[in-house]
């Protein structure tokens, strides 16, 4: 099984711990394909030059992938977007959302019976990817 992780990147790092902790658990039911979205240090390692070169390896990902699990807390346009793209694809999309205040997400992923919207909290992680992939 091929996962495709989307978290926000340029929308905000301040979750990136817990991207990683659901990578983690992810890798044991199946391939990964977006390790790096976990990596606490990359946007330091950012280079605005390689941007065409990243949108045509996530879509290429995108489209490999059998499953697309988001972690949308922290709104993102770049996860929006995937979101979108693996829509039309008619790959399944779940969509993590932890409750913290002030943070919302968009009518368009709830709203939209393709995805599958799931609040979780941090210490819940392992429990909510079971139901998802067992
Ligand atoms: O708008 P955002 O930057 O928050 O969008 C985040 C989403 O877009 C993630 O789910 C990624 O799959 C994808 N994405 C955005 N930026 C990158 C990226 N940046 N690398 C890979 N995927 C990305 C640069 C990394 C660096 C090592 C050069």
């Amino acid at each position: 099984m091929k996962i495709y992780f989307a978290g926000s990147i340029r929308g905000g790092r301040d979750d990136s711990i817990v991207y990683k902790k659901i990578i983690d658990n992810l890798k044991e039911y199946g391939e990964v394909l977006t390790e790096h979205v976990g990596n606490e240090n990359l946007l330091s390692l950012e280079d605005n030059n390689k941007d065409e070169y990243i949108y045509k390896r996530d879509i290429d990902l995108i489209e490999k992938s059998d499953v697309i699990v988001a972690e949308v807390t922290n709104p993102s346009l770049g996860v929006g977007y995937e979101i979108a793209y693996a829509e039309k694809l008619n790959k399944k999309i779940f969509c993590l959302y932890r409750q913290l205040e002030g943070k919302k997400v968009s009518a368009m992923i709830t709203g939209n019976s393709n995805c599958k919207v799931i609040h979780y909290k941090e210490e819940e992680i392992s429990e909510v990817l079971e139901s998802i992939f067992k």
